[in-house]
C-alpha cells in the first residue's frame, strides 16, 4: 500500500515539470553592448538572474582584430524572432579569448543548449566549452576542440544541439564558458547566434500550491 502511494507521489512530481524554452539570445539587438548581451526571452525571468557577459577580448565594438562584432544572423533557432543580427568574436587577438553566460538553474533540470554556428575560413577552428557549477571558480568539459563549419548558417551542421551534463541541474551558480582558438588572421571569425536554453523548470512553492488546488478542485468536480 505504502509503495503504491509513494509511486504515485513520483509520477505527480514527474509530471509537474515540463521541457520549456528557458533562455534565447538572438543578437538581434547592436545598439549597445549591454542590449546585444540581453536575453530575447527569458521564460524564468527573476530566478534566472542570467548574466551573458561580452567577450574577455579588447572590445571597442567594430570589426577589428581581438574584438567582436555583429553580422547578418540565421533563423535557424530563431524563435521567431528573425535573423538580424549575430555575435562574431574576430581576429588572432581574441585568441584564448572566451565568452560566458551565468544563470541560476536552482529550478531547471534535462538542460539542452542549442546554438547557430560557423567561422570564417581562418576563423577560430578549436572551440572549447566547458561549465562551471561554482559560479567560475572550477570547469569542465561539455565539448573540446569544436570546428564550426566554413560554409555558413544554412549548412545542415550549423545548429549544435548539447545536453548538458546532469551536474548542472538544481544548481544555482552555472556557468557555460565558450573559449576561442586557432585564428589565424586579423579578419578571423567565429560567428553564433539564436544560443537557446531548454529544460525541464520545476514549479516554485507558490506554483505548486495553485497546481495542487486546482488538482483539488478537479478531483471534488470529478466526485460531483
Ligand atoms: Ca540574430
Ligand atoms: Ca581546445
Amino acid at each position: 500500500m505504502n509503495r503504491f502511494l509513494a509511486l504515485g507521489a513520483v509520477a505527480l512530481v514527474g509530471a509537474s515539470a515540463q521541457a520549456t524554452l528557458v533562455l534565447h539570445y538572438g543578437f538581434n539587438d547592436q545598439s549597445s553592448a549591454a542590449a546585444l548581451f540581453t536575453a530575447s526571452t527569458n521564460t524564468v525571468s527573476g530566478a534566472l538572474s542570467t548574466s551573458f557577459n561580452a567577450p574577455t577580448f579588447p572590445i571597442t565594438g567594430s570589426s577589428v582584430n581581438g574584438s567582436y562584432f555583429s553580422f547578418t544572423g540565421t533563423t535557424n533557432n530563431d524563435q521567431g524572432n528573425g535573423a538580424t543580427f549575430d555575435l562574431a568574436v574576430v581576429g588572432t587577438n581574441g585568441n584564448n579569448g572566451t565568452l560566458t553566460l551565468n544563470y541560476n538553474a536552482s529550478l531547471l533540470s534535462n538542460q539542452v543548449l542549442r546554438q547557430a554556428t560557423r567561422r570564417s575560413g581562418t576563423g577560430f577552428n578549436d572551440v572549447d566549452i566547458d561549465y562551471s557549477i561554482d559560479g567560475g571558480s572550477s570547469w569542465n568539459s561539455i565539448v573540446a576542440n569544436f570546428n564550426a563549419n566554413t560554409v555558413g548558417y544554412g549548412d545542415p551542421a550549423s545548429l549544435v544541439t548539447l545536453a548538458l551534463p546532469t551536474a548542472l541541474d538544481g544548481q544555482a551558480n552555472v556557468a557555460i564558458r565558450w573559449t576561442f582558438n586557432g585564428a589565424t588572421s586579423a579578419s578571423a571569425n567565429f560567428r553564433t547566434d539564436n544560443i537557446t536554453l531548454d529544460a525541464d523548470v520545476v514549479p516554485e512553492p507558490a506554483t505548486m500550491i495553485l497546481l495542487a488546488g486546482a488538482a483539488a478542485l478537479a478531483a471534488r468536480r470529478r466526485k460531483a
